[in-house]
């Protein structure tokens, strides 16, 4: 199917309009076994793409969802301190606002390993998690969280309702770029959803993906790239309402967490936020146009900042096992020759390889074994703690190199 015949993936129309292509990369979370360093790894067409009718930016390719969603999903939202005390806060926040108690019920898409949900569970409010990764489901059991291995939709909400479930809070959060049908995610949400219920959705804002030139978090797990006019134009076809927004400049590179509701009652932040959208042209193709060059000179920029170093005789190695990490290997043509490992403090990652470049993902506690001159750090958004966390690297004169909004070392 060509460019001109792809039907955009919220509002079907046609005419999508390409602004970067990435060239083939390998699936981002498919990190490799050291054993199967040698076998073919497939890779893919990552081109993005804007809708003039409905403001969507997204990715023109379809990986199956079977090749896509790897077996051993190895993201266990639990290993960022930051993103603990973010969903910590939420969590108080909505039992808070929303008076929730033992007759209520939370319901949480990708609920991982129950990093979120147990919040709730703490305050005896009942939960149930979704989440179709075995090993992150088990997790969650085991911390007290219910949850469902199964993929949401409108079937399975329909199914939930049968049952006599309904929902006074959903939340979904880095799981709405996900989907490959974005139409029966948001329709399963509104079924679900009981009449003075509430949504709440997290995606990284792709107003800042443009601003800070974020090209890494673009990969074929990531559908879609939202702002506010995309999401409200969306939730809108499927009875809910956007009626709030909350804006979290440091998380994830910038993160919007959307409200909707049954019921049109949008906050004077939220038209705000609508407005100036609106203003700086994000509904529109030429806000996007100038990104292609962009990416091309912070990649240029990086790759001569590492080959310079390694030609001076300087050791390069990377913090982040992250799936941005995978795109910003690949794409700037980062191999094992330039940058020589990667650490990561999943252990679920350790001892396999990235995909594409194949750099071995180690345990942190190398870097300070090892003392590379330099860690380029893959997880940009948890810079802050990363190199706190490093500290004793750092004081043994180790430097990083932190490549968003534009490369930079930092001593
Ligand atoms: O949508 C998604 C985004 C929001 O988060 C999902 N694709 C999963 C994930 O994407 P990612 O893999 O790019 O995410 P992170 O969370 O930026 O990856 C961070 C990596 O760094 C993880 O593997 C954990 C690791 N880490 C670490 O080793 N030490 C993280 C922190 C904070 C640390 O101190």
């Amino acid at each position: 199917m060509t460019l001109a015949d792809l039907p955009c993936r919220s509002c079907g129309s046609t005419g999508l309009l390409s602004f970067l292509d990435l060239g083939h990369t390998p699936l981002a979370d498919a990190l490799v076994p050291v054993e199967q360093l040698d076998e073919p790894e497939a890779s893919f067409p990552l081109e993005v793409a804007f809708c003039p009718t409905c403001a969507l930016v997204q990715i023109t390719e379809e990986v199956p969802p079977e090749v896509l969603f790897v077996d051993n999903y190895l993201y266990f939202s639990s290993f960022s301190d930051t993103v603990m005390e973010h969903s910590r806060a939420h969590a108080k926040n909505l039992i808070a606002s929303r008076g929730l108690g033992s007759d209520s019920l939370v319901v949480e898409l990708a609920s991982n390993d129950g990093y979120l949900l147990k919040n709730f569970v703490d305050e005896g409010v009942p939960v149930l998690g979704i989440d179709p990764a075995p090993d992150q489901a088990a997790a969650a059991r085991a911390a007290g969280v219910p949850t469902l291995e199964k993929f949401f939709g409108l079937d399975l909400a329909q199914e939930m309702r049968q049952e006599g479930k309904t929902a006074d809070v959903i939340i979904a959060n880095n799981v709405m770029a996900h989907v490959p049908d974005l139409n029966s995610f948001v329709g399963g949400m509104a079924h679900l959803l009981a009449d003075d219920g509430v949504i709440t959705v997290e995606n990284p804002s792709v107003w800042d993906l443009i601003e800070r030139c974020a090209f890494d978090t673009i990969y074929h797990e990531h559908f879609m790239y939202y702002s506010c006019l995309s999401i409200d134009a969306l939730v809108r076809r499927h009875g809910l309402f956007l009626n709030h927004v909350e804006y979290f400049p440091d998380l994830h590179g910038g993160t919007n967490r959307w409200h909707f509701g049954k019921r049109d009652e949008p906050s004077d932040y939220v038209v705000e936020r609508l407005a100036a959208e609106r203003a700086a042209g994000l509904d529109k193709i030429d806000f996007y146009r100038d990104f292609a060059r962009r990416v091309s000179e912070l990649s240029t920029s990086l790759r001569n900042l590492v080959e310079e170093n390694v030609a001076a005789g300087k050791t390069v190695a990377a913090y982040g096992a992250a799936a941005k990490g995978a795109t910003m290997l690949n794409t700037v043509g980062l191999g094992t020759d330039l940058v020589s490992y990667v650490v990561d403090r999943n252990p679920h990652k350790q001892g396999r390889c990235m995909p594409g470049t194949h750099q071995l993902i180690q345990d942190p506690s190398v870097l300070v074994e090892d003392r590379p001159d330099l860690v380029l750090i893959l997880a940009w958004n948890f810079a802050t703690e990363i190199m706190e966390q490093q500290s004793e690297y750092r004081n043994l004169g180790g430097s990083f190199i932190v490549p968003v909004p534009e490369p930079v070392v930092v001593s």
